[in-house]
């Protein structure tokens, strides 16, 4: 059986990655593709046990035990899901992959290219197109202000946003192949349509917005 697509979407909190990975993965079913929608933290029940741990309000984990843990949940969502799916020809669609832990562990915590890339290595796979997305600071705090709570990253300072948001558009200017940058300020629909005209240049013919 052919092998599936790996794609995942990346960006701060707010950037309302959720919303477009959902609506991404209903246009390709649309389209006739078969898709596994998936977030990390998460996307097992093991996986997403540690998810509550690693989100739940408090003082948290120093930086490197924070970032194996993150590594740890992401172990069992490839074995467990993503390669299955992969293998059995599907679209995988991931709210967040190792390019959240590079900006926010790295960027945002300090901990070092050497050891992320070294455990980034351990699970050996990357995606084939990253979806960068972008929203101003204003218009994040303006969604993030729609939702009810906030969990221990979204509770953390504007400095340390700002250094997640710089390592992502580093991690984007290393990458340009893998990873594009997406306006994700405006409306749904119109950042929607931002992410199927790359999806349509990328994957000529096995998508169709809509
Ligand atoms: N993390 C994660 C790490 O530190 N290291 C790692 O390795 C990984 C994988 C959890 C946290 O874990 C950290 C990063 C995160 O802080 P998460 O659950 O993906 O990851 O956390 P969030 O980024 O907070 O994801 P959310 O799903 O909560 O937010 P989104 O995806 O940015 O936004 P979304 O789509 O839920 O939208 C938020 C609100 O805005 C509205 C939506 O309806 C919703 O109400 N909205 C819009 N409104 C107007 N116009 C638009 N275009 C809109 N798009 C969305």
């Amino acid at each position: 059986m052919a092998a599936g697509r790996f794609i995942t979407l990346e960006g701060g909190e707010g950037a309302g990655k959720s919303t477009q990975a959902r609506r991404l993965a209903a246009a390709l079913a649309r389209a006739g593709q078969a898709v596994l929608l998936t977030r990390e933290p998460g996307g097992t029940a093991g996986a997403e046990r540690l998810r509550a741990v690693l989100l739940e309000p408090g003082p948290g984990f120093v930086p490197l035990a924070e970032t194996m843990l993150h590594f740890a949940a992401r172990a069992e969502h490839v074995a467990r899901v993503i390669r299955p799916a992969l293998a059995a020809g599907m679209w995988v669609i991931c709210d967040r992959f190792t390019d959240s832990t590079r900006a926010y562990q790295g960027g945002g915590q300090g901990v070092e290219a050497a050891v992320l890339e070294a455990l980034a290595g351990l699970i050996g796979l990357e995606p084939e197109l990253t979806l960068l997305l972008e929203a101003s600071p204003a218009v994040a705090a303006e969604r993030l202000a729609k939702r009810a709570g906030m969990d221990r990253y979204e509770a953390l300072d504007g400095d340390f946003h700002a250094r997640v948001a710089a390592a992502f558009r580093a991690l984007a200017e290393a990458a340009p192949g893998r990873i594009r940058r997406v306006d994700a300020d405006g409306p749904e629909d119109a950042v929607a349509a931002r992410i199927a005209d790359v999806l349509a240049a990328r994957f000529a013919g096995a998508f169709t917005p809509g």
